[in-house]
């Protein structure tokens, strides 16, 4: 048994809710928005939409943090637009993908009102209490992933919980099996409705170790960090089983799992079709490889050595894997990865080029298909985000410069993924009439939709064609992942091989020329089948000489 054919065959766009479309003109993007942009997302070639939180929520990590799961955040819209939105997807072919975040509720969640009050109320084992060490202080060292420490005191309780995110996203006592009924239940209530399936927020996080050692520290942080012998606790797998009998298995869905900080072995288990947990897993190996001494947040530029070992290994490892290179917590791929700058239509078209065609499912984050960039910010108070707010103050404590510290914040910053859509040339974007939540990019009337939509060699229009490419042609499906040239430092290639026939994918990510030898015992050239420079490439026998950034695919035979 091995992945069904449809979950093969599916290429998912991922909608910030609050930033794609805003169609009552209150600055915030909704369902209503959302529902007016479907043709578009369609037409892009995406068959599904994974749709961030759109819970009720006092939004303090933008929705991660639910206060009540079942019902709709009026900012959004209600219950019928979204119930609407499902029967328009559905009517298109599209499938809607909830964001399912239960690692951990708000802290207005009724449930955690509830629990703290006493140590003997229904709830008080919902969530992970534990006493105070005798001086008074936390359970542990552990951080919370947002900064400072993961427990918070209660009086009334005279005890600390734990929460691996922000103090107000107290994190759920999975071994409680009254939670996890209340979980099951909540997602029968969302799968009833005719949901597609379920993203799972930081799904490998949600067994908790017994007894909380403290864990070792690095870079003179006070704190550990948080998913020090966290992920991949001892009960994960058994849990995710039961929620697959219980729940899963009884409809045909998709999921997908967020499992930050697990290892390809670990991964295996996730997604063993013979162990019923999930379909596939978001691993976070290739985003860690512009890490350095400050973690993600240190100012070092990545080698595309170092991400294609990552990528490859994946590859290597899994059978089948999600590809992706961003999302709504890291920047956009064309500032990363690629050059904003000079060469921004080709990098952004040769990277998506690059992970559309790895074997397994492509994820697209909104924006992405029309080159959207990173925020320039001059001040940290333009940034939303907490974590980057945390960043920035440690930095500061550190003796870093102000200037540094706001460098260092603005590339990695989670705010440069979350900036409004850039739809067309008017005020705010085509976004909204009023001032968005968020300030749209200033770059807008040089990026954004309307003008791809009306250029035959846009940037969308070449998403048009990879993902053409990825529906029509088996072996970008189910052919297997061979890597190639594995020492190069500026080009990425691979061959995809399906019952004998290949096809190379090329792609070179640097700004100057270079010359790629297709090796001798992998084939000929036959045919050019995709390029980002269209008609103007140069490929002599087996020498395929490449301009900046150039992507070309071609069969083998
Ligand atoms: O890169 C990471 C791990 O290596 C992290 O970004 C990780 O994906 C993240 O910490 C987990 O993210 C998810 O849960 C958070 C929420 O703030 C993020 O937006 C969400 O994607 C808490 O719910
Ligand atoms: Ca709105």
């Amino acid at each position: 048994m091995s992945l069904k054919d449809w979950k093969k065959k599916t290429i998912v766009y991922e909608v910030y809710i609050q930033s794609f479309k805003d169609s009552n003109n209150d600055g915030i993007g909704d369902i209503n928005g959302l529902e007016s942009k479907l043709d578009y997302i369609k037409e892009l070639g995406a068959n599904s939409i994974w749709i961030t939180p759109i819970f009720k929520s006092p939004l303090v990590d933008n929705g991660y943090d639910i206060e009540d799961y079942e019902s709709i955040n009026s900012i959004y819209g209600t219950m019928s637009d979204f119930e609407k939105l499902l029967i328009s997807a559905h009517k298109k072919n599209l499938k809607i993908i909830l964001d399912l975040v239960v690692n951990h509720t708000s802290d207005k969640h009724k449930w955690f009102l509830e629990s703290k009050k006493s140590k003997n109320n229904q709830y008080s084992d919902y969530y992970i209490w534990r006493d105070p060490k005798p001086d008074g202080t936390e359970p542990s060292n552990l951080g919370s992933a947002f900064g400072g420490s993961a427990w918070t005191y209660v009086a009334e309780r005279k005890q600390y919980y734990l929460h691996l995110f922000s103090e107000q996203q107290p994190d759920l006592n999975w071994n409680n099996v009254k939670v996890r009924q209340s979980i099951y239940h909540m997602m029968k209530f969302w799968l009833d409705k005719g949901v597609d399936g379920f993203r799972m927020d930081s799904i490998s996080l949600i067994s908790k170790p017994e007894k909380f050692d403290n864990v070792p520290l690095e870079n003179h942080q006070r704190y550990g960090a948080y998913y020090y012998n966290i992920s991949n606790g001892p009960h994960i797998h058994e849990y995710l089983q039961e929620m697959n009998s219980e729940v899963l298995s009884k409809y045909n869905i998709i999921t997908i799992g967020e499992t930050p900080h697990t290892t390809p072995e670990e991964a295996k288990k996730y997604v063993d079709p013979y162990r019923n947990e999930l379909d596939m897993v978001f691993q976070f190996e290739h985003m860690h490889v512009d890490y350095g001494k400050f973690g993600r947040y240190s100012d070092v530029m990545y080698k595309l050595n170092d991400l294609r070992c990552a990528m490859n290994k994946w590859q290597e490892k899994l059978s089948w894997n999600t590809n992706y290179l961003g999302n709504h917590d890291q920047p956009r791929i064309v500032s990363r990865f690629g050059n904003d700058d000079k060469y921004r239509i080709k990098s952004a078209k040769v990277l998506a080029m690059m992970y559309i065609l790895q074997k397994g499912t492509p994820f697209i984050f909104e924006g992405e298909e029309i080159g959207m960039t990173n925020l320039h910010i001059t001040n940290i108070n333009e940034l939303k985000d907490i974590e980057a707010h945390y960043n920035y103050n440690f930095f500061i404590d550190k003796q870093i410069s102000p200037e540094k510290a706001l460098e260092m914040v603005n590339r990695k910053t989670r705010d440069n993924a979350r900036t409004p859509m850039q739809w067309n040339f008017d005020r705010n974007s085509g976004f909204s009439d009023v001032k968005p939540w968020f300030d749209v990019n200033s770059n807008y009337k040089s990026i954004n939709v309307k003008k791809d939509l009306q250029s035959s060699d846009s940037i969308y229009r070449f998403y048009q064609k990879l993902l053409q490419l990825r529906k029509e042609d088996s072996i970008m499906i189910d052919g297997e992942f061979r890597p190639l040239y594995i020492n190069d430092s500026e080009i990425y290639a691979f061959i995809r091989e399906l019952s004998g026939h290949k096809k190379l994918i090329v792609c070179s990510l640097c700004a100057y020329n270079k010359k790629f030898e297709v090796p001798k015992n992998v084939g000929n050239i036959s045919k050019v089948i995709l390029s980002n420079y269209e008609k103007d490439i140069n490929i002599n026998d087996r020498t395929i000489y490449l301009k900046p950034y150039e992507g070309v695919v071609v069969s083998l035979d």
